[in-house]
């Protein structure tokens, strides 16, 4: 690669990074060779590990302006989110070849991982609320640091953002606010802010004209006397083409847009910036994917976070040669009950592409009923409430850890007036390398402490489309939970069963011994207690939450009874049917397998199931082993 003036510039070893501190000794075609360099890093390494590659090639220019005119011994720095601090975590001296390893680096800022890192998310749309605390807590302190809050133009649209923007310009606490504007959330964004954000962007040819401007008026003498008296002007010129916006009208200083990938630029407004008194906005327009064409050109979102794949096709390196992810199942089915069910529509909150469900907008008879919210799962939820109301039948897609979001709307807003509503909790369970922001394990839990839900979980493909048409059958909130993990390409077959009844795999009762089990990790179980030989009743609970009491009656005079549930915690299946058994004076053993209460950190999911005793073959050996 070829940089104008950089015949005797070094490249600087990224292994060797300590700090940010060297930054500022650098000039700035030192600065660009310098990124350039961690552009190619990130690349390599995440198609080697996975991970969010489309926004962090957005933001090296940057992260480099940010951690360079900023003082990160003191000053802090919170992005929202998380996910685009790759060059975060090479400038303060991690090693990015390790990224979502075991005991490597993780995919977000980690507060133990570095004291560069400050705060933690991988939820969106916290880091104004959390700065304009961190501010606070400085002022009150009597501190005197900087406190900035990077956020990306997908995410400041969040209802938690708005109301912190609503918030944080009363108090006299100044924050930085860092407005990553790449126009696009995961896909393209949606709602009235997004073009707002576009129509500023646009405005921004103004900054174009005044750059050309400039380097005509300035070639000669007469023209830099002009330009030095116009430039008094400048501002008011901006006035006119860049007009008022969200963020001055709500009374922050607003400086921007300015070039994302110009340090020089960035550099400048920052400056800026950092005379106002008030906390302030800087709009700096980026592009998503920059320096990898597949990523720059991706329209769609599948370059926003990816599974490890060939730099040089963009080909997936794990191809999956005949399974299917259950996202993918369910995208199909999706499909399929909207063409049987014309008044079912499908809502998303920002996570269509994620849940493989964009192909149904591509569907011309379906598209019109595909509402995508952005990142908006509380809203999300009550709109699908009002909907239900009026007799459409809502299909909420929603991830398990994003759907926290939502409690208080599935509760107040559908549940309490038992209206009817599927939902498709997709990465449900353990999730692997995402780590402890996004497990989708707790979700079974505090579903079933509200009145009026139903909870079901699919151990194969046919299973699925049986609970999905349950769905509609007026049962009030319908969830239906799927894994993040693959299943054999299987024909589906069209299954007789009870609403809210569970099925026996194995029927046994002479052994007095009966395993409880939901999901596909418990068709797995099912062949290795065949292998194994271990004769028992084994059943699969496929509704958690009511569970099958007459089932459960029946397993009375049974000596034991062995609950598996690798997909969550505790409170679902697990308690509703101990406190069945307790209810009912159950006399036998009961033993149960389940994800500890914990918060679960970063490493694949088998890894991660291994660490709790919940392999199969882990199960079968702790049956045999009596306990
Ligand atoms: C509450 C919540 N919902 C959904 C997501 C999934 N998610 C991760 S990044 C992202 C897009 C964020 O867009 P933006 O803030 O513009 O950042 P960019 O990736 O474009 O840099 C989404 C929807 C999330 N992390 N948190």
């Amino acid at each position: 690669m070829k940089y104008k003036n950089v015949a005797s510039v070094e490249h600087i070893n990224l292994k060797e990074i300590k700090n940010p501190d060297f930054l500022k000794s650098l000039s700035y075609p030192e600065l660009n060779l310098l990124a350039s360099d961690i552009r190619k890093e990130i690349i390599e390494c995440t198609s080697n590990n996975g991970g969010h590659l489309s926004g962090n090639l957005g933001v090296v220019e940057l992260t480099i302006a940010l951690e360079r005119f900023f003082d990160l011994s003191k000053d802090k720095i919170i992005f929202d989110v998380g996910h685009q601090s790759y060059t975060h975590k090479i400038l303060t001296g991690r090693d990015l070849t390790k990224l979502r390893k075991t005991n490597g680096i993780e995919g977000f800022q980690k507060l133990d991982e570095s004291p560069y890192d400050v705060y933690e998310c991988g939820h969106s749309s916290t880091s104004i609320s959390a700065a304009n605390g961190f501010a606070i807590a400085r002022d009150m302190n009597h501190e005197n640091h900087n406190v900035v809050a990077f956020i990306g133009d997908g995410s400041i649209v969040n209802g938690l953002a708005l109301e912190a923007l609503n918030n944080l310009i009363h108090s006299n606490s100044k924050v930085f606010i860092i407005l990553n504007d790449n126009g696009m959330s995961i896909s393209k964004p949606v709602g009235a802010l997004s073009k707002m954000f576009a129509r500023i962007s646009t405005d921004a040819s103004y900054v174009w004209v005044k750059k050309g401007y400039r380097k005509l008026m300035t070639s000669t003498k007469l023209g830099k006397k002009i330009y030095d008296f116009s430039a008094s002007i400048k501002n008011r010129i901006k006035g006119l083409l860049v007009s008022s916006n969200l963020f001055s009208e709500l009374g922050y200083s607003y400086v921007g847009p300015v070039d994302g990938h110009d340090i020089k630029a960035i550099t400048k407004a920052l400056k800026r910036a950092s005379r106002t008194q008030k906390s302030v906005v800087v709009h700096v327009c980026t592009l998503k994917g920059k320096g990898y064409s597949y990523a720059e050109n991706d329209t769609n979102g599948y370059w926003h976070g990816v599974g490890p794949f060939d730099i040089e096709s963009g080909e997936p390196k794990n191809k999956h040669v005949g399974e299917r992810s259950w996202s993918t199942i369910f995208s199909y089915l999706t499909e399929e009950e909207m063409e049987n069910h014309e008044k079912s529509i499908l809502i998303s909150p920002a996570t269509l592409v994620g849940s493989c469900l964009d192909r149904i907008i591509k569907n011309e008879k379906l598209k019109n009923r595909v509402i995508d919210v952005g990142i908006a799962e509380e809203h999300a939820v009550t709109l699908a409430s009002g909907l239900s109301i009026n007799g459409y039948h809502p299909i909420i897609s929603i991830y398990s850890t994003f759907m926290q979001r939502s409690y208080d709307q599935i509760s107040h807003d559908l549940a309490r007036m038992n209206l009817n509503a599927t939902f498709l909790v997709d990465r449900a369970g353990l999730v692997g390398q995402d780590g402890d922001t996004h497990q989708g394990i707790y979700d079974e839990a505090y579903l079933s402490t509200i009145p009026n839900i139903v909870v079901t979980m699919p151990s194969t493909p046919s299973e699925a489309k049986l609970l999905f048409d349950e769905s509609f059958n007026n049962h009030g909130c319908f969830f239906i939970r799927l894994p993040r993990c693959y299943v054999k390409d299987q024909e589906m077959m069209d299954l007789n069963l009870p609403y809210g009844s569970w099925m026996k795999l194995f029927d046994d009762p002479k052994q007095k011994l009966a395993i409880i089990g939901v999901g596909p990790l418990l068709r797995e179980l099912q062949s290795e207690l065949s292998k194994a030989r271990i004769k028992c009743t084994l059943i699969n609970a496929l509704y958690v939450n009511p569970v099958d009491e007459k089932m459960l009656s029946s397993l009375l005079g049974y000596s034991k009874i062995v609950i598996y549930n690798p997909y969550s915690t505790r409170g679902g299946l697990v308690s509703n049917v101990t406190s069945y058994l307790l209810d009912h004076k159950f006399k036998g053993a009961i033993s149960a397998y389940f994800i500890p209460n914990e918060f679960v950190r970063a490493a694949s999911i088998d890894e991660q199931l291994e660490k709790y005793n919940l392999l199969p073959t882990q199960i079968v050996d702790l049956i045999k082993a009596g306990k």
